[in-house]
């Protein structure tokens, strides 16, 4: 690792590697300063079969970086490097490193002062609302073509029905016949489900840059609590609101987690829900009225997206996320239906919340 590391612009000399156990499709690594009060770095190793084209990514990640920068000079704010990402070249000035093997790694500036969490209460989901509304707010004059898309399709449910049925179809790890029932949930609610993108091709619906992975895991908290940094820009491009909307609750107003095998521990946690929500509408207000009313279909159709992606991935398999064990998938897949089901369960509540 030492040689890769040796390719980066770094300001001082880094410690051994300290692997992090943190996301699903990446491998991360904190490489922490050697020296009293020097720079300690994030590095990854991208991966590379799912972004294929790394150049693109990167060349996203410093777009949007270099244009949330200039906003935060505007806004005269002293400590920015807490505030936005900022990648670390290399030696003869790109944005990644490949090596001889094919791998691709990149390296950021890390930001000692910030932490994740995997749970939020109220007053946090209301500071995480305003931040992700301001995000958007940020990217809002961005030009949609100055992005390509990372993963072609990423947020398309009907993409992801295709890729579901090609699953069914080819049934590779011959995993079909015992999950059965969970197909038919998932094709009952599929038409439903892919009313965004049908008004979005009748001219009722817009897209606009998102985040596309607002998980509540990819914010940095200082230490009082407050909204920092959004991280994990790989998935930045455009689409419907309800991809940023619906993910945060997708994991943070869930009392369960993503992979929870206790299915009893799944519910919305509806105090979360409004008290992002408040924050949320509070910045957003570029918001369409159809865009407002249909935040709360946006939860539904990211729980949906997400219980058909692991699906899909389990009978592939395993081709696509990190598991911990055999049947993780499945377990997965499993807690996204529960949670897309109490969702379902909620919707009326969900909707008086964000009239309010
Ligand atoms: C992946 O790797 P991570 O945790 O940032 C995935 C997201 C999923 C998420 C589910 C590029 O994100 O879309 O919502 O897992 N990212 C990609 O936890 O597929
Ligand atoms: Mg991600």
């Amino acid at each position: 690792m030492q040689n890769i590391i040796s390719h980066f612009r770094l300001t001082n000399s880094v410690g051994e590697p300290r692997p992090l156990k943190t996301g699903l499709i990446n491998d991360s690594f904190i490489l922490p300063a050697a020296i009293t009060n020097g720079e300690s770095y994030f590095l990854q190793r991208i991966n590379h079969h799912i972004f294929t084209d790394v150049e693109g990514l990167q060349q996203n990640i410093k777009t949007v970086t270099d244009h949330i920068r200039k906003k935060l000079i505007e806004k005269q704010v002293s400590d920015i490097d807490n505030h936005v990402l900022r990648l670390i070249p290399t030696l003869d000035g790109k944005l990644y490193y490949k090596t001889a093997e094919g791998d691709y790694w990149r390296v950021y500036h890390y930001i000692g002062a910030g932490h994740s969490v995997e749970q939020v209460n109220a007053e946090s989901a209301y500071l995480a609302g305003v931040a992700f509304g301001e995000f958007q707010n940020q990217l809002s004059d961005l030009n949609h073509n100055a992005l390509c898309e990372s993963i072609p399709n990423f947020h398309n449910i009907e993409f992801r029905l295709k890729q579901l049925r090609e699953a069914v179809e080819t049934d590779a790890a011959g995993r079909l016949s015992s999950s059965r029932d969970i197909l038919a949930e998932l094709e009952k609610r599929a038409e439903d489900m892919c009313l965004a993108e049908r008004m979005f091709r009748e001219g009722k619906l817009p897209k606009r840059i998102n985040h596309c992975d607002t998980k509540v895991n990819n914010m940095l908290f200082d230490d009082h609590g407050k909204p920092m940094c959004i991280v994990d820009l790989d998935t930045v491009m455009p689409g419907f609101v309800f991809s940023d909307f619906g993910d945060f609750m997708r994991t943070a107003a869930n009392t369960g987690a993503e992979d929870d095998s206790d299915l009893n521990n799944i519910h919305v946690n509806m105090q979360v829900f409004a008290a992002y929500t408040k924050g949320y509408l509070s910045q957003a207000r570029f918001l369409t009225p159809t865009e407002r009313n249909m935040l709360p279909y946006g939860c539904r159709l990211l729980s949906y997206m997400q219980t058909v992606r692991f699906f899909t991935d389990w009978l592939n398999g395993d081709t696509y996320y990190k598991i911990l064990y055999p049947e993780h998938n499945l377990v997965r897949t499993r807690a996204q239906l529960r949670l897309l089901e109490e969702q379902e369960n909620c919707a009326e509540q969900m909707q008086r919340v964000v009239m309010e």
